[in-house]
């Protein structure tokens, strides 16, 4: 064996989820390891696309995720979806080739280029700590829920290997949360007429003890976008907090005078610039890193610790009480708890469809079963807010780099997490065309999935932000290009939507049976803006 396959068998080992990659020669053989340890490998048409799937991949299905790249161009072409992954704590391993030979074409400073963007840089120096090396790049990646680089220098690679390459995965501490903190929030909880929680990334393995902790306190639910989904079903479940927020969700965050966010930053999209916190509502957080307690939003109190253990700690101390609760209020939920119970006036006409009505038709058509994975721009409200999911496992929101082009790979990704659920890739037209390299990908892995187009044939962000004050806007719009054809070449189903009647194709493709993805081609209006990117741009 020589160190290359040592580190794949080793990784293999630890028990990393797929790996995902484009192969070139300096990291074939740890890919081949990898896959003899019985890893699976989904081979991408671009870095950028690989990096973004292993992201995907790890956020659905709890797993590390494993990129594998070549030297030089290879971790170039990926960091857009690195820099994603490092921003939001995605546990993912990075395996790639290193030329360390500065006469190398391939010569980069890897290791700078990583820490750049977030990232940790780590290297296989020698055969002797090759396993060493990739358990504690493991480790970190888990522990720390850090992006991790592990260089493998060519010649290092080459190297012999001796003796067992399977490494135990390490052990992954977990921190115990202090009394005096949790007994403060029980307090508080315990005063609180109107409590109100809101749940982020690092609270979407702890629905049931927050649920249990809500029903004793009286509060109401919402969570961050990335967590949407989290109370899907709990008569309680406000949905999103945010840009996203419904007119009822606003006003009850608004209403609160206890907010307390379970590992959710309460940054400017959850909280809508810090409007949604009332001025005289006290705010605690949860969260594993007492960093994020002074950030953003600053809490009153800081919880240090898992948000589970958190939870379950102050059930045993918050006795019944109605708090936020009543069944006026649940009436209320029931009947304006969602976008599509807000009255709309549907603009559809001319062969365009309102992008609301069309994400309302795809909400009824396609089967609740689904995983929604969303891309950047203007029209990226509309499936986030219109088309459900079915718990926290089933949306999939790669922004926090807001990069376009995202949406696809992230939906294979994820697709590749839940195999039992339909994947939805919404997209925008310059975010499609960006990705499109995997649609490929798509078709090969024979995933049944659904690609929307919000076709405005045009950068709308940069439109509904530069237009109204009279800028030319020829950089930001495009000719028609017909996307359904592009899908047909490539092997997918396809339907164009110039108004609600079209969606029946949609529905003939549901019917089955579904042996090929459908691009579902929208022409949609464009007339204005979102309410939501107003909001954003406020953060440029
Ligand atoms: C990689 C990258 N390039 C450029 C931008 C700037 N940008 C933000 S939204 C957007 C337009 C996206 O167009 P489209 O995907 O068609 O969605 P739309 O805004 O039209 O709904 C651009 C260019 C970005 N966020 N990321
Ligand atoms: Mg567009």
């Amino acid at each position: 064996m020589i160190v290359a396959e040592a580190v794949g068998r080793a990784l293999a080992a630890c028990g990393v989820g797929a790996a995902f990659g484009v192969v070139g020669s300096g990291n074939f053989h740890v890919t081949n390891a990898l896959v003899a340890g019985g890893v699976r490998f989904v081979a991408a048409r671009h870095e950028g696309g690989a990096a973004t799937m292993a992201d995907a991949y790890a956020r659905m299905s709890g797993r590390v995720g494993v990129v594998s790249v070549h030297q030089g161009p290879g971790l170039t072409n990926a960091l857009t979806g690195l820099t994603e992954a490092a921003k939001s704590r995605t546990p993912l391993i990075v395996l790639a080739g290193e030329a360390t030979e500065v006469q190398s074409n391939f010569h980069i400073d890897q290791a700078a280029l990583a820490t750049a963007v977030g990232a940790v840089a780590m290297r296989v120096t020698s055969a002797e700590e090759v396993v060493s090396r990739v358990a504690e790049a493991y480790r970190v990646a888990v522990e720390e829920r850090r992006t991790v680089l592990l260089n493998l220098p060519l010649d290092v690679q080459a190297a012999p290997f001796e003796g067992p390459a399977d490494v135990m995965p390490p052990a992954i501490a977990s921190a115990v949360p202090s009394v005096a903190e949790v007994g403060e929030l029980a307090r508080l909880l315990g005063a609180a007429e109107r409590p109100v929680f809101i749940a982020g990334r690092g609270a979407r393995h702890a629905r049931r003890e927050l649920e249990e902790l809500a029903d004793l306190a009286g509060a109401l639910l919402a969570t961050s976008a990335v967590a949407k989904g989290l109370f899907r079903g709990s008569p309680w479940d406000l949905d999103v907090s945010g840009g996203f927020a419904t007119p009822l969700a606003a006003e009850l965050i608004r209403g609160a005078d206890l907010v307390v966010a379970w590992g959710c930053a309460l940054n400017m999209w959850t909280t809508r610039h810090g409007t949604l916190v009332s001025p005289g509502a006290k705010v605690v957080k949860v969260d594993l890193d007492p960093a994020a307690f002074k950030t953003h939003v600053p809490a009153d109190l800081g919880v240090a610790g898992d948000v589970a253990r958190v939870a379950e700690a102050l059930a045993a101390q918050v006795a019944p009480r109605p708090g936020y609760r009543s069944p006026e209020l649940a009436a209320r939920v029931r009947a304006e708890g969602r976008w599509r119970d807000v009255p709309y006036e549907d603009e559809s006409g001319g062969g365009r469809i309102d992008p609301r009505t069309l994400s309302i038709g795809l909400d009824d058509l396609l089967p609740q079963e689904r995983i929604v994975a969303i891309d950047s721009g203007n029209f990226m409200g509309y499936p986030s807010m219109f088309v459900d999911v079915p718990d926290e496992g089933g949306f999939c929101f790669t922004q926090a780099f807001q990069s376009i082009g995202l949406g696809l790979a992230t939906a294979i990704g994820a697709a590749i997490a839940r195999p039992d659920r339909l994947p939805v890739a919404a997209l925008g037209d310059g975010g499609a065309l960006m990705g499109i390299a995997e649609l490929e990908t798509v078709v090969r892995l024979g995933l049944p999935m659904v690609i929307v187009v919000y076709d405005d044939e045009a950068y709308g962000a940069e439109v509904h932000h530069f237009g109204p004050h009279g800028h030319p806007l020829g950089t930001v719009t495009f000719p028609p290009a017909d996307l359904a054809a592009i899908a047909r070449g490539h092997g997918c189903a396809a339907v164009t939507v110039g108004g609600p009647g079209d969606l029946a194709g949609v529905a003939e493709w549901v019917d089955g049976p579904r042996d090929r993805p459908l691009l579902v081609h929208a022409k949609v209006t464009a007339e204005h803006g979102s309410w939501w990117l107003e909001e954003a741009f406020k953060g440029h």
